[in-house]
C-alpha cells in the first residue's frame, strides 16, 4: 500500500519520545489543531450562538467562526480533525459530535440537526461527507 508512508509529523513525534496518543482524548487534540486555524474567541462565539438544542445552522456557524473565509487547505485541516476515525469521511455519528471537534464545551447535535446537516452536505447521497463536500458546504 503505497499511501502508508509515515508522515513527517508522525516520525518527529516518535523521535521526540513524546508518545502522546491523541485518540485517547480526541477533544484535546482537536482543540489544539483547531486553534491553529481558527480564533478561539470566534469558535466560542459560534458555539454560543447555537447553544440551544435544535438551533444549529451550519451556514451561520461556519460564517461566525470565520471558516468561510479560509483557504481550501485550512478547511481541509478542519475536516481532518472532524474525521475522528480517519476514514476519509465525516459519518453521521461523527457529525453528531461535530461541535466537540471545535471545542470540548460544544454540545452534541440533536438527531434532527445531525440529519439536516448531513443532508445539506451529502451531495452524492452516500450517507457521509467527503472533504470536497465539506469544503463546498463551508463556502455555500
Ligand atoms: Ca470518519
Ligand atoms: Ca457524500
Amino acid at each position: 500500500m503505497e499511501h502508508r508512508v509515515l508522515p513527517r509529523s508522525n516520525s518527529a513525534r516518535l523521535c521526540g519520545g513524546h508518545r502522546k496518543v491523541l485518540h485517547h482524548n480526541p477533544s484535546e487534540g482537536a482543540e489544539m489543531a483547531m486553534s491553529s486555524i481558527l480564533n478561539a474567541d470566534d469558535i466560542k462565539k459560534a458555539l454560543d450562538a447555537f447553544a440551544v438544542a435544535g438551533s444549529f445552522d451550519h451556514k451561520k456557524f461556519f460564517e461566525i467562526m470565520g471558516l468561510r473565509a479560509k483557504s481550501f487547505d485550512e478547511v481541509k485541516k478542519v475536516f481532518l480533525v472532524l474525521d475522528a476515525d480517519n476514514s476519509g469521511f465525516i459519518e453521521e455519528e461523527e457529525l453528531k459530535f461535530v461541535l466537540k471537534g471545535f471545542s470540548k464545551d460544544g454540545r452534541d447535535l440533536t438527531d434532527k440537526e445531525t440529519k439536516e446537516f448531513l443532508r445539506a452536505a451529502d451531495k452524492d447521497g452516500d450517507g457521509k461527507i467527503g472533504v470536497d463536500e465539506f469544503a463546498a458546504l463551508v463556502k455555500e
